[in-house]
């Protein structure tokens, strides 16, 4: 089987652009790839964050993802830290990726823009993201639209790699979706949902109460327009709308156009809400479940670093064998 590998930082708590633009499909893909998933605390790090909470936000995303679907006998799951070859590999891409490129990436220069100070690690982060895929000779990695650019950057460097030393990292795909790899933020529709950025009343976390959820999908941003049609360029509003509510219906979304053409924004924001709190109704329930019963996850995330590391220490001897290093006796 194929294999796929994917990451989410604990950076705050999930939400739909999350699941829409990338848990769904690792969801999915347990049933036709060898899945490996990983809670990227080490990305963390490298933007201020507060170390009092760190370690309990990566249980909590683990504990959402298994809430949304993923299923430890079906799929590994794990925290990146827990696996010391990404930090390990980490070094040895840093002497293959080069400063220009990484100069480029323009999630470092939007995360560092009006920051007064940058850290070493926010500019190698992706770095650290192309260790994480190349150490599990990954096929496959389902991420959202966001990361375009630092997966294609893993890929020149697994090509780097091997051409400098040798065929030795597997070089891996996007797969980003179709629909829902953005997901906009409902108060700033230009700009995608995201943990850690803009105000909450502009993002759907996954875990938000029904109430939480309707008012902000009823007051969310659209245009002095009427007319609903799915334009994400001159209806971003509107467009935005129109893809949660496919998702969350599962409908195709010109079905859900159709659905509501002639009818009013306010119609439309009603319907959304109130299918987005039916979808979550469930990943709540099992999320409570879930929580109920702390050593349940930690002894799921301990048996996930096993499997992982098992995986990343043959790949991690292979590496520091190409580039030349004197294996230790
Ligand atoms: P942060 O705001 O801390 O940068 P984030 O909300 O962007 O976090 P990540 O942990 O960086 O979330 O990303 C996890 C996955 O979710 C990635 O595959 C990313 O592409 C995807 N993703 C994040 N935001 C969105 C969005 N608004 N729409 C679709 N996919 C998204
Ligand atoms: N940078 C990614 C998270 C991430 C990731 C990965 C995704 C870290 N390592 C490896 C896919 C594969 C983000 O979503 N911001």
């Amino acid at each position: 089987m194929a294999r796929v590998f994917s990451g989410i930082q604990p950076t705050g708590d999930m939400h739909l652009g999350n699941y829409l633009g990338a848990v769904r499909q690792w969801v999915a893909d347990q049933d036709t790839h060898d899945a490996i998933y990983c809670v990227v605390d080490l990305h963390a790090i490298t933007s201020p964050y507060d170390p009092a909470e760190l370690a309990e936000q990566t249980r909590r995303t683990a504990t959402i993802l298994l809430a949304a679907g993923l299923d430890p006998d079906r799929c590994t799951l794990f925290v990146q830290s827990h696996v010391p070859a990404h930090t390990e590999l980490t070094w040895i891409l840093n002497c293959v990726a080069t400063v220009g490129e990484l100069r480029r990436m323009t999630q470092f220069k939007e995360k560092g823009r009006g920051q007064e100070s940058v850290s070493a690690g926010l500019f190698d982060y992706p770095v650290l993201m192309a260790a994480d895929i190349l150490a599990y000779d990954t096929d496959r990695v389902p991420v959202g639209d966001d990361q375009r650019q630092h997966l294609e950057l893993a890929r020149d460097i697994a090509l780097r790699f091997n051409h400098r030393f040798g065929k030795t990292l597997v070089v891996p795909e996007a797969a980003i979706p179709p629909f829902g790899a953005r997901v906009m933020d409902l108060q700033h529709p230009t700009a995608k949902m995201s943990k850690s950025a803009n105000s909450p009343q502009g993002t759907i976390a996954l875990l938000d109460d029904p109430g939480v959820i309707t008012k902000r999908l009823t007051s969310a941003v659209t245009d002095s327009e009427s007319d609903i049609r799915f334009d994400p360029e001159q209806k971003p509003g509107v467009a935005n709308l129109l893809q949660i509510l496919a998702a969350a219906t599962g409908k195709a979304i010109p079905d859900v156009e159709r659905d509501h053409a002639g009818k009013g924004y306010g119609a439309l924001k009603a319907a959304t809400a109130e299918a987005v709190v039916e979808f979550l109704r469930p990943l709540r329930a099992r999320y409570e479940e879930l929580e109920a019963d702390p050593g349940r996850v930690t002894a799921l995330l301990t048996l996930g670093a096993d499997k992982a590391e098992a995986i990343a220490t043959k790949v991690i001897t292979r590496v520091r064998d190409a580039v030349g290093l004197l294996p230790r006796a």
